[in-house]
């Protein structure tokens, strides 16, 4: 009979302590934000920060509309402040903030250590103006123990094109990463900033003028290094396509992704502007195909490809394309989807399908203390998740360690993503 391993190799990890144990690896794993919306300090004032931005975000604003009957071109009217203390009011002080975005201003507040209980927003304003910005990014990254953010950079917004121009500093925390919405779905906008920009391109994609967007690609992804390039897609997304997006992403963006070895992250589902009175807050969301990716990977297979959908219903088949392609890694639970009842969801899901080989989640956050309450709550869900897989095994006489679920998690917060963009194919 074969002798039994000995119980200390286990570390003592009992079905008692088994979610402590989780608990404590999983809050002490640093973690790369895949994907974020901030910028480093030396972007200056798109750099969002402080309670006024928490209020004002996009996902507060859709919510704070179903409360009033304001035009809305009376609240795009006030200023920041007057627009945050109207949602403070009808989302935070007549109602419970419950929503996953109002709770998750509460959990910032709490974290930061400000008292919950005041409700005092001028108090709060008053704490924000007086940090100290790098202190406060430093204080932050800690809170959420985030190693490295990416960024998502337009290399077709004025703002952001004069820093990338300027001598500025990067903070080595923030990577980038080139974003090709505009490129890829306003072709006919992009050509005359193109041609401004020195590149001779024409609306019709001729041979020079793929040839020139290639070039320009090129010339971006030497002077910002991106760890990968991104676009969000309609729901309508198809590969092959004979149309614009097709071909650009075809003889253009996949090549130089190619050459340079950094994934293509495909961002699937949303439906720009359902609501155009709401502006940012007004996006939707559809369900896609997800065939269209497999092509892609099947076509490419030398290319690397981030998938996120947006729709639920997508998820699921996206893990059964990961299973057959190597190349493709599911990322985050995006935006609708970032919300502890679908994280649980997929995250459970994703582990059923893949074990650990995706990247359970990304923050989206647009503004820098959003980075705490994604994390805290993502984390929250994901320990009791790794617990019930773990509870699994041990109830079948499998024995494990601390160290080995150190390295699971590991994986999942940080390693699986750069391992994807180290690997090449
Ligand atoms: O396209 C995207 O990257 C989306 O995540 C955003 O544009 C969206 O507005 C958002 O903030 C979602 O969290
Ligand atoms: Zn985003």
């Amino acid at each position: 009979m074969p002798k039994k391993r000995e119980t200390n190799v286990t570390q003592g990890i009992t079905e008692s302590n088994l979610q402590d144990v989780i608990k404590e690896v999983v809050s002490n794993t640093p973690i790369t934000d895949v994907h974020t919306h901030l910028y480093a300090p030396s972007f200056g004032n798109l750099l969002l920060w402080g309670i006024d931005e928490l209020l004002t975000y996009h996902y507060l604003v859709a919510e704070f509309f179903r409360t009033t009957e304001m035009p809305y071109s009376q609240f795009w009217a006030l200023s920041k402040r007057e627009q945050a203390n109207l949602i403070w009011q009808n989302l935070f002080v007549e109602r419970s903030p419950i929503s996953e975005a109002c709770r998750g201003v509460i959990t910032v507040l709490h974290k930061l250590g400000l008292d919950t209980s005041s409700r005092d927003l001028n108090l709060y304003r008053e704490w924000f103006q007086s940090q100290s910005l790098a202190e406060h990014v430093n204080r932050v990254f800690e809170l959420a123990n985030l190693k490295q953010v990416v960024m998502t950079n337009d290399p077709f917004d004025p703002v952001e094109r004069d820093y990338w121009h300027s001598s500025m500093e990067l903070d080595k925390r923030f990577l980038s990463s080139l974003r090709l919405d505009v490129l890829i779905l306003k072709w006919a906008e992009s050509v005359p900033m193109l041609q401004a920009w020195g590149y001779s391109v024409e609306p019709n994609l001729t041979e020079e003028t793929l040839s020139e967007v290639r070039r320009f690609l090129s010339d971006w992804v030497q002077k910002i290094k991106p760890i990968y390039m991104a676009v969000s897609l309609p729901p309508s997304f198809e590969f092959p396509e004979h149309s614009t997006r097709g071909i650009i992403l075809e003889q253009c963006i996949l090549p130089v992704a190619r050459y340079f070895n950094i994934p293509l992250a495909l961002m699937i589902g949303v439906l720009r502007g359902v609501n155009p009175e709401l502006k940012l807050a007004g996006d939707g969301v559809g369900r896609a195909e997800v065939r269209p990716v497999e092509r892609l990977c099947e076509m490419f297979p030398q290319n690397k490809f981030m998938v996120t959908f947006l729709s639920r219903e997508n998820t699921h088949s996206a893990c059964v394309s990961a299973r057959k392609f190597r190349n493709l890694m599911p990322f985050g639970c995006w935006w609708f989807l970032n919300n502890p009842s679908l994280i649980e969801e997929m995250t459970a899901m994703r582990l059923e399908l893949l074990g650990t080989t995706f990247i359970p989640q990304h923050s989206d956050a647009r503004v820098l203390e959003q980075v705490i309450y994604k994390w805290a709550h993502t984390k929250q869900v994901l320990i009791e998740v790794l617990k019930n897989k773990y509870l699994g095994l041990m109830h079948s006489g499998w024995k494990f360690t601390k160290d080995e679920i150190q390295k699971d998690v590991n994986n999942l917060l940080t390693n699986n993503f750069w391992r994807f963009i180290e690997v090449k194919f």
